[in-house]
């Protein structure tokens, strides 16, 4: 599959379709749905985790990477899935979760009753049971280290506790890892996406961190381009479309990961400009959105992949971030406006697009009101974390509801009917209180709707190579209200042109649109012959 032309769309498979009415989205679920995928027009999906996991983390808890959690389906209808995604064209990515297991897991187990094979498939160390090896964080919250008396050892894990990370130092972990890949392909797996892949190398020695929570001793770690590479080599990811999910990663790493002459993957996933909300970097402290920073990061970013031919993975959503329009949008005035507007600048730059279930419509943040309405258990540990350091329950609950990760695991809103068409009985969370009235059915009946907008996106990226390989280039990159790009090939151009406020903006464009015809704008009544002026959120396309 040519990943330069295709685009992407992600399932969170309990949250889009429930096919057996017991409130939790499934296999059978996607299958019936993939019609709509089709006409939507994306090549691929990719699933987030359905393997057998206590769902501690909704599956990024694996307790066994080859079979399927029987509340999502059968291997049966897992091959139903593949067979029918086959039919009309779409390839099915799957998400490998390989910088842990869940606690669960019989290699865990094993470990647990003093199995030495399996003590070395994780990462235990030394230390006395009042002081953990190192002073490093979970990602979710508390230390990274967790006890086992039975072993007088300690467990690292940089997620939730029951989730043990792998020790990848052990030739045998990865022997294991790649038979999942075999196993997958063999089903007729057109691609992966890699968990937090950068993190799995660990440094040799465990050392306190005095300047942060450790990640800068293991992100993108000593050997995880040689392990890429093994993997690349050994797993068969010669053929299926890759991507691997870099947490606080760098630039000249991702460069790394992506250049296809190194032979490690596809394209990466980074979040920096998913963090231009976060005071000084904390997740848990609201800031407005700093636009400068936003576009200043995605250009650069831009600019240098392309310079040193990696590929980016073009996302603004998926399951563990609120929803866009409400972050960088306007629900309020502009909620169709400024979603379209969002889509126009993100998907139409140099790489592949991600689009999250839901983000063709527009839907917003869920809009909980009480703690017992979250479902995610970093939402939680948070929530009680921000009231340990003084914030009041309203504000730790504010906060949450800016932030959680179950803004955009909300399910996915089909009709107007009962539980938006999800389920015929209550869903395992509920609906997005803040999207009322939005649903599929009737946006594919509306040409103006935010789908149908996406709809044409997609289709012009298959079908214009000034879009999928063009060359890209930025202008009136000093302001900060305009987000303006140049796409070119063999003579041939395309002018992407945003206003990202919701305040009419003025600008000269003569000398960048002569000669050029728009092809798409995100006003019905477009008036973009009049080029110097920007009415909120518009977004532009011209072509040469
Ligand atoms: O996420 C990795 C990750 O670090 C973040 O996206 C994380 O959710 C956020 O920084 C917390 O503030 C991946 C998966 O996408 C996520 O759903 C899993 O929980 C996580 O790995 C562990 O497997
Ligand atoms: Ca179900």
């Amino acid at each position: 599959m040519n990943f330069t032309n295709s685009t992407v769309y992600q399932i969170y498979p309990k949250s889009f379709y429930d096919s057996n009415g017991d409130g939790i989205g499934d296999l059978n679920g996607i299958t019936m749905k993939l019609d709509y995928i089709k006409e939507l027009g994306a090549d691929m999906i990719w699933i987030t985790p359905f393997f057998c996991s206590p769902q501690k983390d909704n599956g990024y808890d694996i307790s066994d990477y080859l079979n399927i959690e029987p509340m999502y389906g059968t291997m049966t209808d897992f091959e139903e899935m593949v067979r029918k995604a086959d039919s009309l064209g779409i390839g099915i990515m799957l998400d490998m979760v390989f910088n842990h297991t869940s606690t669960e897991h019989q290699w865990f187990k094993k470990a647990l009753s003093g199995d030495k094979k399996y003590i070395d498939y994780y990462i235990f160390r030394d230390s006395s049971p009042d002081t953990p090896p190192t002073n490093w964080q979970s990602k979710f919250g508390g230390s990274a280290w967790e006890y086992v008396p039975e072993l007088k050892k300690w467990y690292l894990h940089l997620f939730d506790k029951t989730q043990a990370d792998l020790y990848w130092e052990n030739p045998k972990v990865r022997e294991e890892l790649k038979n999942v890949l075999r196993f997958w392909k063999g089903k007729g797996v057109k691609g992966f996406r890699f968990d937090v892949i950068n993190l799995v190398s660990k440094p040799q020695k465990f050392e306190n961190d005095y300047i942060g929570d450790g990640r800068r001793f293991y992100t993108d770690g000593p050997k995880i381009h040689e392990f890429l590479k093994e993997l690349h080599r050994d797993g068969g990811l010669d053929d299926v479309v890759t991507v691997g999910e870099m947490s606080s990663t760098s630039l000249e790493n991702c460069i790394g990961y992506t250049n296809p002459k190194e032979k490690e993957l596809n394209m990466s996933f980074s979040f920096h400009h998913l963090k231009v909300d976060y005071f000084n970097g904390d997740k848990w402290k609201l800031q407005p959105t700093d636009y400068r920073k936003l576009k200043d990061i995605l250009e650069s970013w831009q600019t240098k992949m392309a310079e040193n031919n990696g590929w980016n993975a073009l996302f603004w959503c998926n399951h563990d971030q609120p929803r866009t329009v409400s972050r960088f949008g306007d629900t309020k005035e502009f909620h169709k406006e400024s979603a379209k507007m969002l889509a126009t600048l993100m998907y139409l730059m140099r790489g592949t697009p991600y689009i999250y279930q839901g983000e063709e419509l527009g839907l917003e943040n869920a809009g909980f009101k009480n703690i017992s309405q979250y479902r995610d258990v970093e939402s939680l540990n948070y929530f009680e974390i921000l009231k340990s350091q003084g914030i009041s329950e309203q504000d730790a609950l504010y906060i949450i509801s800016q932030r959680s990760r179950d803004n955009g695991r909300t399910p996915m809103q089909w009709t107007n009917g009962e539980n938006a068409g999800f389920s015929s009985v209550t869903p395992w969370i509920g609906l997005s209180e803040n999207s009322k009235g939005i649903c599929a059915e009737n946006e594919i009946k509306d040409e103006n709707s935010v789908f149908n907008y996406f709809k044409k996106l997609i289709a012009l990226r298959k079908t214009n190579k000034v879009i999928s390989d063009g060359d890209i280039d930025f202008f009136y990159s000093d302001r900060e209200d305009l987000f303006c790009y140049k796409r070119s090939l063999d003579g041939k151009q395309i002018v992407v042109i945003c206003n990202m406020t919701k305040n009419e903006v003025h600008a000269d464009f003569t000398k960048y649109l002569k000669g050029m015809d728009m092809i798409l704008c995100n006003y019905n009544d477009c008036n973009c012959q009049n080029n110097e002026i920007l009415r909120p959120y518009e977004a532009a396309v011209y072509e040469k």
